[in-house]
C-alpha cells in the first residue's frame, strides 16, 4: 500500500472523514464531511501529513523563499514542516479587526520574494486567495500551494485563473477508490459523493475579456535535458539508465523491430545499434523463435549500448500476467529490460508485472494513449493511467502516448506512429513526424518501425530519423531558453 493510501484510511479512522448528511456553512447538505482539525490530536498522523506536503515541494521541483499555512488547521502543518527543513515560515493573522492597526503577516517580508501556501482542505479555493491577497499586499507573490485535500470542486480551476497553481495531494477520486477498496465504504456512497461533487462546482469560468491572470511560469519537462532529468532523486534507475544512454547518444530513437526471423532480428539490433536508444520487439511474432535470442539480443544491447523493450501490452489481471511475463515460451522478464502494459484491468495488472520485474530491476511503460484511429485510450482514461503509473513509480517508468502527458520528469514518454511524413496507413495507424512529436507534443522517444524498416537502406533511414529526433529536442530546450 502506498503512503497516501495508507493515509486516507487513517483519516478515516479518526473521523476525519465522514460519510451522512452533513450542513456546509453555506447551509448546502454534503454527503462527505472532511475535517481535519482533528489531525492536531494525533501527532503521528500530523506528521507524516507533513511530509507528504514536503514531499509534494520535492515532486514539483517548488521554489520559494518562506511558507505560510491558511490559519488555522494548515498553521501547525506549516510549522512542522519549516521546522524540519528549516525553511522560513509567516503567519498569517485572522483578526481581521485589528487590521490597519497590527501587521497581518508575521515574519520577513521581502519585496518581491515567493510564498507557498499550505492548506488542509480546499473546496472552492476562497480561503488560499484570501491569504495570497494578504501575503500580496506585503510584497510578496505567491504562485503555488499545497493542499492535502481536494474536495475537486472547483478549487484548482479558481486559483488558476488567478494565477496560483494547486497541487492536491489526496483528490476526491482518490479518496473514494481507496476507502471503497478498502470496504470502508460501498459503491453507492461512492457515486452519491461523485454525483453530489460533479453538481456542485463552485467555478465559473470568466469570459475571454474576464480578468483571469496567467499562470506563472513553471520550469516544465521539455525545458528540461535529458542528462538532468536523469539525475532526478526519485527517478527509476532505468529511466535514469535510459535518459543517460540518449544524451550520451544523442538519441532519442526506438527502432522497433518488427519482423519475423530471428536471424533478421539480430542483425538489425546488430547493425542499428548505435543508433539508437532502443529497441522495441514483438518476440511472438517470430517464426523460428529460440530460447537462446534474448541471450543474444541482451549481448548485443550491451555491446551497443541501448536497452531492450519488448512490446507485449500486458492486460490481463495480476496473477495472469505475472505468469505471462515471466514463464510460458518467451519468459519476457527474462531478457527484456523494460515492457508495457494497458491499464484497463486497474493497478492489479501493475502490481502483477511488479512482483516479477522489480526484484530484475526492470520497468513498465503504461499505455496512456494508442496511435491508431479511434483508440479508445482517451480523456478520463488516460487521466486514470496516470494516477496508476504515479501510484506505482516504482516500477512505471513513463507511457507510451501521443503527447506529454504528465508534468512529471521522471516518466518517459514514448510515442510510436512516426514517420518522416505525416498520414495513416491502410489499417488506421496514424503517423506524425518526429519533430511534431518531440518538439511540439513534448514526447521524449520516438518508436519507429516501418519508416526505416521498409527502407532500401535501413542504416541511412535509422540515422535521418535519429538526426531528425534529436533536432526535435535540441529545438524544444531552445524554446524554453526564449
Ligand atoms: P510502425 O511500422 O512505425 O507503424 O510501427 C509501430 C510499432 O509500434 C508497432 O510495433 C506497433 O505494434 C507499436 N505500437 C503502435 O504503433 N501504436 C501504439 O499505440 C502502441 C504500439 Br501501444
Amino acid at each position: 500500500m502506498d503512503s497516501v493510501d495508507g493515509l486516507i484510511l487513517k483519516l478515516h479512522d479518526v473521523n476525519a472523514v465522514k460519510f451522512g448528511e452533513y450542513k456546509l456553512k453555506s447551509g448546502m447538505m454534503t454527503p462527505i464531511y472532511i475535517d481535519l482539525r482533528v489531525l492536531v490530536s494525533h501527532p503521528a498522523l500530523m506528521n507524516q501529513v507533513a511530509a507528504l506536503i514536503y514531499q509534494k515541494v520535492q515532486d514539483e521541483l517548488l521554489q520559494f523563499d518562506s511558507v505560510c499555512g491558511v490559519p488555522y488547521t494548515a498553521l501547525p502543518l506549516a510549522t512542522i514542516i519549516c521546522s524540519r527543513h528549516e525553511l522560513p515560515m509567516l503567519i498569517r493573522r485572522k483578526e481581521a479587526k485589528d487590521y490597519g492597526t497590527k501587521r497581518m503577516v508575521e515574519g520577513i517580508c521581502e519585496e518581491g520574494h515567493v510564498c507557498l501556501i499550505i492548506e488542509d482542505t480546499v473546496t472552492s479555493g476562497t480561503s488560499i486567495l484570501e491569504t495570497a491577497e494578504v501575503l500580496y499586499k506585503e510584497g510578496l507573490k505567491v504562485s503555488d500551494s499545497i493542499v492535502l485535500m481536494d474536495r475537486e470542486q472547483g478549487g484548482v480551476e479558481m486559483l488558476a485563473s488567478k494565477g496560483i497553481r494547486l497541487h492536491p495531494i489526496i483528490s476526491m477520486f482518490k479518496l473514494l477508490d481507496v476507502l471503497q477498496a478498502a470496504e470502508r465504504i460501498d459503491a453507492q456512497t461512492a457515486q452519491n459523493v461523485l454525483k453530489f461533487i460533479k453538481e456542485n462546482g463552485t467555478f465559473r469560468p470568466k469570459e475571454k475579456n474576464g480578468n483571469s491572470v496567467p499562470l506563472p511560469k513553471k520550469p516544465r519537462i521539455e525545458q528540461m535535458k535529458y542528462a538532468d532529468r536523469a539525475k532526478l532523486p526519485k527517478i527509476h534507475p532505468l529511466a535514469s539508465q535510459l535518459l543517460t544512454i540518449m544524451e550520451a547518444k544523442q538519441s532519442n530513437l526506438c527502432v522497433s523491430a518488427d519482423v519475423t526471423s530471428s536471424e533478421e532480428l539480430l542483425e538489425l539490433a546488430e547493425s542499428l545499434g548505435s543508433k539508437i536508444c532502443l529497441f522495441k520487439t514483438h518476440i511472438d511474432i517470430l517464426e523460428d523463435y529460440t530460447t537462446e535470442i534474448g541471450q543474444k539480443l541482451q549481448a548485443v544491447a550491451e555491446k551497443h549500448n541501448f536497452l531492450i523493450f519488448e512490446d507485449r501490452k500486458f492486460a490481463d489481471i495480476g496473477n495472469t500476467v505475472k505468469h505471462q511475463y515471466e514463464g510460458g515460451l518467451y519468459q519476457i522478464s527474462s531478457w527484456s529490460h523494460i515492457v508495457n502494459a494497458h491499464a484497463v484491468p486497474g493497478p492489479g495488472v501493475v502490481k502483477g508485472l511488479s512482483a516479477v520485474g522489480k526484484p530484475l530491476g526492470r520497468g513498465c511503460l503504461l499505455i496512456a494513449q494508442m496511435s491508431s484511429q479511434g483508440s479508445l485510450a482517451t480523456g478520463e482514461y488516460t487521466q486514470a493511467t496516470l494516477r496508476i503509473a504515479e501510484d506505482h513509480s516504482d516500477f512505471v517508468m513513463g507511457f507510451i502516448c501521443g503527447e506529454k502527458t504528465s508534468e512529471r520528469p521522471e516518466f518517459i514518454h514514448m510515442t510510436p506512429g512516426v514517420q518522416l511524413q505525416s498520414g495513416v496507413d491502410g489499417l488506421g495507424q496514424q503517423y506524425s513526424t518526429p519533430e511534431e512529436v518531440i518538439k511540439d507534443k513534448g514526447s521524449d522517444v520516438i518508436i519507429v518501425g516501418r519508416g526505416i524498416l521498409e527502407a532500401s537502406d535501413r542504416l541511412k533511414a535509422a540515422e535521418a530519423y535519429r538526426k531528425s529526433g534529436w533536432d526535435g529536442y535540441t529545438q524544444r530546450l531552445a524554446l524554453g531558453q526564449q
